[in-house]
């Protein structure tokens, strides 16, 4: 094996290199290597600084190592990081007290991953369509919307219109039913009475940063409420200020039945999600019907109390909303044949490349070498979604180089 080694790693082409020998290959990211990272900033192993422009897909709103979630983690590692759901732990119940209040439900069930939490969601609300709306054994259907993302489960992925995702998994759960994103009326005529629940994003992250049509979600949720199905919002990625609001539903005034958070949930340190739904719905749970070994353990439950004190506190939603306003004014006051389109809401930005100037990558490779990290989605789109923490300043300060990289200033060169 000594052929096989790379040691010691020291310089950011000796871990690509590690990596690439001793990780599965499942992924294609940007070749750079941090080793340290404080609010918006992010640093390499050669004391390269770079602004982050991605957040964790969503999961560092707060900022990288934030000061108060660090300390929060530090403490309560020293004190007690897990004992099961089998004995009752003093950090859950005053995590979900908090969460709950927050968001405004009865309920949460606190679960670790994304997936995990849309696997908790889509479980309850087939529980609720034969124990509560009387579905016939095994007939449940849950409605999903084309270009969905909503994890990587096998069940997930049965569910995602992206062929990449499902190709090689199957056999797939079924019980779904896919409609047109945005599409009221194909929504209106899936529904039946064996539909138990509609999960959709409120802005669909992964599939480009696509904002549906106006009242699309408020319409959607009236359908719903009109026919006995759950109102089920994937918000892992759009909520916890990300949109400028704490949930991007607050943007529609809809109060989806059944509320999915993770990433941001967890301060960006550790792992946590949730599935906040009311008694109507939570009630279907008895003792052994769904849980998880570290689910609600007390560290992701301490961190995530911080992490949520920070959001609120901290006046993030309000901040994303303000400098996301400005920055997307910025970015399509830019004057570049390339760029088709700049869409999306607070800090959740998408920059949408022409198909004609090729794939949205080269020009993250070349905002990488100007210090910016932004990744592609879907090929064509950029994504600009800084830590929520961010300044207008430091946005003003990388608007240059953002400008000529998107006017295919070092293309080439990358
Ligand atoms: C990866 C994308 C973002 C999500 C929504 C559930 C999950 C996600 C709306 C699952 C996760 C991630 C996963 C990450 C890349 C990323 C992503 F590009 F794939 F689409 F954010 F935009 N619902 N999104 O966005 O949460 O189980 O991962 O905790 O590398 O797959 P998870």
């Amino acid at each position: 094996m000594s052929d096989r080694t790379v040691n010691p790693a020291s310089t950011s082409d000796d871990f690509l290199q590690q990596a690439d020998l001793w990780s599965a290959s499942n992924y294609a990211p940007l070749p750079v290597v941090i080793t340290r990272a404080e609010g918006v900033w992010v640093w390499d192993v050669e004391g390269n600084k770079y602004l982050d422009c991605l957040s964790a897909y969503s999961a560092v709103n707060q900022g990288h190592c934030h000061p108060r979630i660090v300390e929060t983690m530090r403490q309560q590692a020293g004190r007690c990081t897990l004992t099961s759901r089998a004995f009752q732990n003093d950090q859950m119940g005053p995590f979900l007290e908090k969460l709950c209040n927050l968001v405004g439900y009865d309920k949460a069930l606190p679960m670790n991953t994304g997936a995990e939490a849309v696997e908790t969601a889509i479980k309850t609300v087939r529980k609720w369509g034969y124990k509560v709306k009387g579905v016939a054994e095994n007939a449940a259907e849950v409605i999903v919307c084309s270009d969905n993302f909503h994890g990587r489960t096998t069940t997930i992925v049965g569910f995602s219109t992206e062929e990449q995702y499902k190709d090689g998994f199957g056999p797939f759960t079924p019980g779904f039913k896919v409609v047109r994103y945005g599409d009221l009326s194909a929504l209106e005529a899936a529904i039946n009475d064996n539909s138990v629940g509609f999960l959709v994003e409120p802005i669909q992250g992964e599939g480009g940063v696509i904002v549906p049509p106006d009242g699309y979600l408020s319409e959607a949720a009236q359908l719903c409420a009109g026919n006995n199905v759950a109102f089920i919002a994937d918000e892992i990625q759009t909520g916890l200020g990300r949109t400028g609001r704490l949930l991007c539903s607050d943007w529609d005034k809809i109060r989806p039945d059944v509320l999915i958070l993770g990433k941001a949930l967890g301060g960006g340190v550790y792992p946590v999600s949730a599935v906040c739904a009311d008694d109507g719905f939570m009630e279907v749970y008895k003792p052994g019907d769904h849980g998880s070994t570290f689910g609600g353990n007390p560290l992701g439950a301490a961190v995530a109390m911080t992490a949520l004190d920070v959001i609120v506190d901290e006046n993030l939603a309000g901040k994303a909303e303000e400098i996301g306003d400005w920055f997307m004014n910025e970015l399509r006051a830019i004057d570049s044949p390339h760029v088709v389109e700049v869409r999306g809401k607070g800090l959740l930005i998408g920059v949408v490349i022409s198909d004609e100037s090729g794939p949205a990558n080269p020009f993250c490779k070349a905002l990488k070498k100007r210090g910016i990290l932004a990744k592609e989605t879907h090929e064509q789109v950029i994504r600009f979604a800084p830590p929520l923490v961010i300044t207008r300043e430091t946005l003003k300060s990388v608007l240059p180089d953002i400008s000529s990289v998107l006017r295919g200033e070092g293309l080439a060169a990358s």
